[in-house]
């Protein structure tokens, strides 16, 4: 977390003190916008009061004192302020505030009336029905929080796909250097690329287990050691992270990494598979059985197969199957169809610019995508509706496309598509009128608001965006935010059917935050004969990596290039554009 995020976090934290204390609503506003200049800064503020504390004072958002507390912290890591208001609350008030839906309002409600403390009494007061009697508590306000504390408790302890992939690439590029390591390699769910995870699991082939084991237990960023042995240390990083390290013989690489990959239900698929072939598998190796007790490995025995996954596999009837879909479903039912890949990507189709809330140009953009390789980008900023997002009027829209037609004409060798991320109104209807869509190349329709609205009212929604003929693609579908927020739970599948009937793409957002579709999600799409895009959203140069997350997730749901259109020939790609909006 970078220091800008850490003052937001701090002035949020004071503005939701002072709303659940009462004070005035005046200073609660100033502090919510010191918070959001200070997450949508590009200079290290911190670094900024360090070498000009004047020049804090000086930023547009930024008042006398709250340029003060900034001082403060980038001197002291703290502000004394916040540990004060925080002081005058009960310890755990502000973590009920973590309840998706749940504002200060209603949180000052539930501790002055209701007598809520913290999470635990939260839950308690829910189950024994006390919190009936309160105002504005109606039976399905109250059963909506008990849902979201429970999505709460089970995502808070996981970590997303997004902030645990390049800590694991680190550590992956730090181990292989120390002498002696034949193999480096992460494991677990990281390598299925679930969206999130529980810990990484990393494994390293090596004769000489000892020295890794230090290195890794006392290199910088552990904040604790949870076990230390000869093959096997666990430590927590600073970040709350917990990483795995195993050490194994090289010859036995390929059974441990299988092993160690899981999941548990395909591990269970493989031994059972194993059993009827006479064989016994576990991570040291596919062994034969000999229906002794002891462990092969302790004998002496030589293994079948262990040195590679792949011929572990092999050994056992089965072609080399992909992590993502290891989930102990049907993987092993037969030959899958080769899964999408980084490579197959040719174009983005959804992000942002400085005319809503990107931080680049279009034309900054489109050189980016194109030493991507990429063959084409789609310049889709916020519709109208989205004034927090600096969303764009009809007159804005009209200026906006005539400046990425006069883009595309400076730059050359990609295509650039004006298009537009328009929102899907509540209702269903889109934020700008057909003779307005009708100038774009591209169309991305989603839902931004009433994320939390009744399943039938989200399946007519999304289902009028389908339908539209001007529509390209749903972007987020769900709008869900991963441990954020649970997002729009409409009946999917008869979404999926009419996005199949109509030719519409459903989004795989590959922002780690939202991945939506979702894994599963796409599964079922791709089964009602869905196209799919994987877009990143982006809104700056850095975002375009983000494509691995999507390419993961599609992965997981089966998709190949085929069913993918940023994948297609630009042929295929421009005939299926124009044929959309007839
Ligand atoms: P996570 O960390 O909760 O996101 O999920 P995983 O899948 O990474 O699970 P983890 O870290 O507990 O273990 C890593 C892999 O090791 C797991 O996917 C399969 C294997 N494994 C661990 N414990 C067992 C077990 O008791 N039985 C079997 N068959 N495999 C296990
Ligand atoms: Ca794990
Ligand atoms: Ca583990
Ligand atoms: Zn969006």
């Amino acid at each position: 977390m970078s220091a800008n995020a850490d003052i937001a976090r701090l002035f949020h934290e004071m503005a939701d003190a002072l709303e659940l204390l009462g004070e005035n609503a005046f200073r609660v506003n100033a502090l919510r916008k010191v918070a959001r200049v200070a997450e949508d800064a590009t200079a290290d503020l911190a670094a900024v009061a360090r070498t000009d504390p004047k020049a804090v004072e000086a930023i547009e958002g930024i008042g006398a004192s709250s340029a003060r507390k900034i001082v403060e912290f980038a001197g002291s890591g703290a502000m004394r302020e916040h540990a004060e208001l925080l002081a005058k609350l009960p310890p755990g008030l502000m973590q009920v505030l973590r309840v998706p839906g749940l504002g200060p309002r209603t949180v000052k409600l539930l501790w002055e009336q209701g007598g809520v403390t913290d999470l635990a009494t939260l839950k308690t007061k829910l189950a024994s029905g006390e919190l009936a009697g309160l105002p504005r508590m109606g039976p399905k306000t109250l059963q909506n929080i008990a849902e979201n504390l429970a999505f709460l408790e089970t995502a808070g302890q996981r970590t997303r796909l997004g902030d645990a992939l390049p800590v694991a690439d680190a550590l992956v590029a730090e181990l292989s250097k120390l002498p002696g390591v034949k193999e480096v390699a992460f494991a677990g769910s990281l390598r299925r690329g679930r969206e999130t995870i529980g810990d990484v699991d990393l494994l390293v082939a090596t004769t000489k287990p000892s020295p890794v084991m230090h290195a890794f237990t006392s290199r910088p960023g552990v904040a604790k050691v949870l076990a230390h042995g000869e093959t096997k240390s666990s430590v927590r990083l600073a970040s709350g992270l917990q990483v795995d390290l195993r050490a194994v013989a090289p010859a036995a690489w390929g059974a441990a990494l299988l092993y160690f990959t899981g999941s548990k239900e395909h591990n269970v698929l493989l031994r059972e598979r194993a059993q009827r072939k006479g064989l016994r598998l576990n991570e040291y190796g596919l062994f034969k059985d000999d229906g002794k007790p002891e462990p092969p490995q302790d004998r002496g025995l030589t293994p079948v197969a262990a040195a590679t996954e792949a011929k572990v596999y092999e050994a056992l009837g089965l072609p080399w199957i992909p992590p993502e879909l290891r989930e102990g479903h049907d993987e092993c039912g037969g030959t899958p169809a080769p899964l999408i890949e980084l490579s197959d990507i040719r174009r983005e189709l959804h992000c942002h610019t400085t005319a809503s809330d990107g931080a680049c140009t279009i034309e900054e953009m489109a050189e980016e995508a194109k030493r991507r390789g990429f063959d084409a980008i789609a310049i889709t900023d916020h519709s109208r509706s989205s004034a927090q997002a600096n969303g764009l009027s009809v007159e804005r829209l009209r200026e906006h496309i005539a400046a990425i037609r006069a883009a595309a004409r400076r730059v050359s060798g990609i295509h650039i598509l004006a298009g537009s991320e328009v929102d899907i109104l509540a209702d269903g209807r889109l934020d700008y009128p057909d003779e307005v869509l009708a100038e774009l190349d591209w169309v991305v329709a989603s839902p931004h608001t009433a994320l939390k609205q009744e399943p039938a009212a989200a399946t007519k929604r999304l289902l009028a965006a389908i339908e539209h003929p001007l529509v390209h693609v749903i972007g987020h579908p769900s709008g869900r935010m991963l441990g954020g927020r649970p997002g729009l739970e409409p009946d999917w599948a008869a979404l999926f059917k009419a996005a199949a009937r109509s030719g519409v793409a459903m989004e795989i957002n590959a922002n780690p935050h939202r991945l939506d579709l979702r894994d599963q999600l796409v599964r079922a799409a791709l089964a009602a004969g869905c196209h799919i895009a994987i877009d990143t959203d982006a809104h700056g140069l850095d975002n375009f990596d983000l494509l691995r997350f999507g390419v993961l997730t599609g992965r997981r749901g089966g998709l190949t290039a085929e069913g993918c259109v940023n994948a297609w020939p630009w042929k295929r790609f421009e005939a299926w554009r124009h044929s959309r909006g007839r």
